[in-house]
């Protein structure tokens, strides 16, 4: 018998533990190990009904991800799972916590399931780029239904214990002891004379499906998974579940498997998936540092931001108290965040007792001193240095000892802000993303003196806030806005140089990105984006180039601030966000080109993409040879949950690594050869360099 998986008898029972922390994961060793424990007690002639049961927080939550991209280890899920299924004896599969993917599989491989009633039940495969390759796609529509079943695969979602009785994924719930309840529920199986119950066996159940069902599904797939691979794949093998036998079916699942597998775009989910647990890693913290309590929140400025942020710690049961320069700010904001819950309350996701209870938990007034019991304070005040030093001034002199001071620039020195108070070690960036209650990305920004204590209270506070939080070290922009430079300054070029600002959005938004970078400034605000770059001048980093940003800054200068005006690069009809191309914006971009002399030139769409991208590449390598980021993978967090870089690209940096460190370099030169370099636009990152010439790539650096 493996280490991993162990039998034990009691009376008539089997009971087949995994143990394989920490999420019992399918491993090689697992499978190996149940499938030679069930065909050892399928044997056993003492054994009447076996119970496959996990140790640790969870039934077996997959497939085992790190070894997918590497040679078959045999046997192979579906085989494991065969055995399962044609186990001559009753097989009861008991979930706790979460029964996910192949983990699922294995369920529906049994002849009946019981959960308890905190179990969570799903195939989440599509989320990486996968389809359930291990039987789910025939399995599941015929316990579940076809809808159902459907459902639960392209959008990934579990379900809970109770959905899954009641759709009838499990057969009964057990209260009380897992094991014992288990243990009860397989002897009253066998009381009551069940027999072995094969779900293959089974019929697909089609009462009550329209017609034309699996055409509606893939004109609703084609809007809500556009660009995506494996939800096609799924549709397609729910679709063989009712249309072939079970045998022809699970031979067509394996082939779009493996199809799927082998395909870049789950290539890159993994990457994402992976990256997003490696972000909470800091790389010298030491993991026995004492987190500071964060019990109550106190945040400066109550306009748009400073409410978005307050909605984060409320929805989390944290108290917090606003404070605003003016009575009639700090009420304004607040009517914004009861409109925000009134508006989630509409919705049927919060209930009216909820929204009260939330609202009840935050306070307001004009008064710092309000603030001096706070465990932590966010500044979100108007972005502008002196004014951030006054208030970092002022929450000195009037917080407790031991309070973490953050503010929420996104652009401006935290160290500086820092320096301003006498405790810079209690400083540090939170820097949420619009709208702050609803982005998933917090950049969480060390300043030089900021303590490992600090930093490991609000990197693992980000988690309780449920936000991705990834750490940057102090510079302008820190990663994500200072990536976008130069993304936003090709983008400039190119309008100057005659490239339709539509165009532009429709090609960048055919990689994958929700919105094109024109239309994302406009929602943003040209005059925001403005006065970043002035402030970007004004600290001198900017090149002497007059082309840079100056479409931004007219537009900027003519009051066309965007969504928010109803015209900025593109106008827009009133309560409608749908960008529209304004010939006003044609002429403004003629005349500036003809003002700074910019040649006017076709562009291909190939040269689009690549000037909209490799900035990105180039100054996210720079920001790694720096330190500013820890990893390539933190970047790649960061550009897809603050930026909208489509997650089956992977991000900015696995990007690259696609497209090939080499390539990148030769189009870069080729840009630079062309345009000239005066402003080192096209200067390579030396790790750039580096990477390519030893044929390495980002995904080394791990
Ligand atoms: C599949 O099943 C394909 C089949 O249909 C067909 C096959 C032929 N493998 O998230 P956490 C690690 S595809 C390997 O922080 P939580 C994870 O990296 C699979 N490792 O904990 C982390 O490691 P570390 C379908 C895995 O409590 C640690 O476990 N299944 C796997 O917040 C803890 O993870 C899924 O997609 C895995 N499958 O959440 C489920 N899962 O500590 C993916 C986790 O070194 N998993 N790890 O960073 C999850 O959704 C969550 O991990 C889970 C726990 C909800 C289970």
């Amino acid at each position: 018998m493996n280490n991993v998986v162990t039998t034990q008898r009691d009376g008539s029972l089997a009971i087949v533990t995994v143990d394989n922390p920490p999420v019992n994961a399918l491993s090689q060793a697992v499978r190996v190990g149940i499938a030679e424990a069930i065909i050892q007690a399928g044997k056993d002639p003492e054994v009447k009904a076996i119970v496959l049961i996990c140790a640790g927080r969870t039934f077996m939550a997959g497939a085992d991800i790190t070894e997918f991209g590497k040679p078959p280890l045999p046997p192979a899920l579906p085989d494991m799972i065969d055995v399962l299924d044609q186990c001559p004896k009753l097989l009861v599969a008991v979930i706790h916590g979460t029964a996910l993917g192949g983990g699922l599989e294995t369920a529906l491989g049994c002849h009946y399931r019981c959960a308890v009633p905190s179990a969570k039940l799903g195939l989440p495969e599509v989320k990486l780029g996968l389809l359930p390759g291990a039987g789910g796609t025939q399995r599941l529509p015929r316990l579940a239904g076809v809808a159902n079943a459907l459902e639960m695969m392209v959008t990934g979602n579990p379900v809970s214990a109770a959905v899954a009785l009641e759709r009838g994924i499990v057969d009964h719930i057990v209260e009380g002891d897992l094991k014992e309840g288990a243990l009860a529920y397989a002897r009253s199986l066998l009381a009551g004379g069940a027999s072995v119950r094969r779900v293959r066996e089974l019929p697909v159940n089609t009462d009550g499906l329209p017609e034309d069902f699996f055409e509606q599904q893939a004109a609703g797939l084609a809007r809500a998974a556009r660009g995506y691979f494996s939800p096609f794949r799924i549709l397609q093998c729910v679709r063989n579940a009712v249309e072939m036998d079970f045998d022809a079916g699970m031979a067509a699942e394996r082939e779009l498997f493996i199809e799927c597998l082998a395909s870049p775009q789950s290539a890159a989910l993994r990457h994402v998936f992976f990256a997003e647990r490696q972000v909470s890693r800091i790389p010298g913290l030491d993991k026995g540092i004492q987190e500071l309590p964060i019990r109550a929140v106190g945040i400066v400025g109550a306009g748009t931001m400073g409410g978005g942020i307050a909605m984060n710690f409320v929805n989390v049961g944290i108290p917090v108290h606003l404070v605003e320069r003016e009575q009639s700010a700090l009420d304004r904001g607040l009517k914004i965040i009861r409109g925000n819950y009134e508006r989630t309350m509409k919705k049927g996701r919060l209930t009216a007792e909820a929204l009260e209870e939330r609202m009840g938990l935050i306070s307001g007034s004009t008064d710092y001193a309000d603030l001096a019991k706070a465990d932590l304070v966010i500044e979100a005040v108007f972005e502008n240095m002196a004014l951030k030093k006054q208030v970092f001034g002022e929450l000195d002199r009037v917080c407790k000892a031991g309070a973490i001071l953050a503010s929420n620039t996104s652009t401006l020195d935290v160290d500086e802000i820092a320096a301003s108070t006498s405790r810079p070690e209690f400083v540090l960036g939170m820097h949420f993303f619009s709208p702050a209650n609803v982005m998933r990305l917090l950049e969480i920004v060390r300043g030089e003196k900021t303590s490992p204590e600090v930093l490991g209270t609000v990197v693992k506070l980000a988690k309780t806030i449920r936000k991705t939080g990834v750490v940057s070290g102090v510079c302008f922009g820190f990663i994500g806005n200072r990536m976008l430079e130069g993304y936003a300054r090709e983008v400039g070029l190119m309008l100057l140089e005659g490239a339709a600002p539509e165009r532009i959005d429709a090609i960048v938004q055919g990689l994958g990105f929700p919105m094109g970078p024109n239309a994302m400034i406009d929602m943003a605000g040209v005059d925001v984006r403005a006065k970043v770059i002035g402030e970007a001048r004004e600290l001198g980093i900017l090149p002497a180039d007059e082309r840079y940003e100056a479409v931004t800054l007219k537009l900027a200068a003519d009051g066309r601030f965007g969504q928010k005006t109803g015209a900025g690069i593109f106008r827009y009809e009133p309560g409608n966000r749908k960008p529209i191309p304004d010939p006003v914006v044609s002429e403004l971009i003629a005349a500036e080109a003809a003002r700074l002399g910019v040649p006017q030139r076709e562009h291909s769409d190939e040269e689009i993409l690549d000037r909209c991208m490799l900035p990105l590449v180039n100054e996210g390598s720079r920001i790694l040879e720096e330190g500013i980021a820890f990893r390539p993978g933190d970047i790649d967090i960061v550009w897809l949950y603050g930026y909208g870089f489509p997650a089956f690209h992977g991000g900015p940096m696995h990007y690259a690594d696609t497209v090939g460190l080499p390539n990148v370099l030769a189009r870069m030169k080729e840009f630079a050869d062309r345009d000239g370099d005066a402003f080192g636009y096209w200067t390579p990152s030396a790790l750039l360099e580096k990477l390519a010439d030893a044929g390495d790539n980002f995904a080394s650096l791990k």
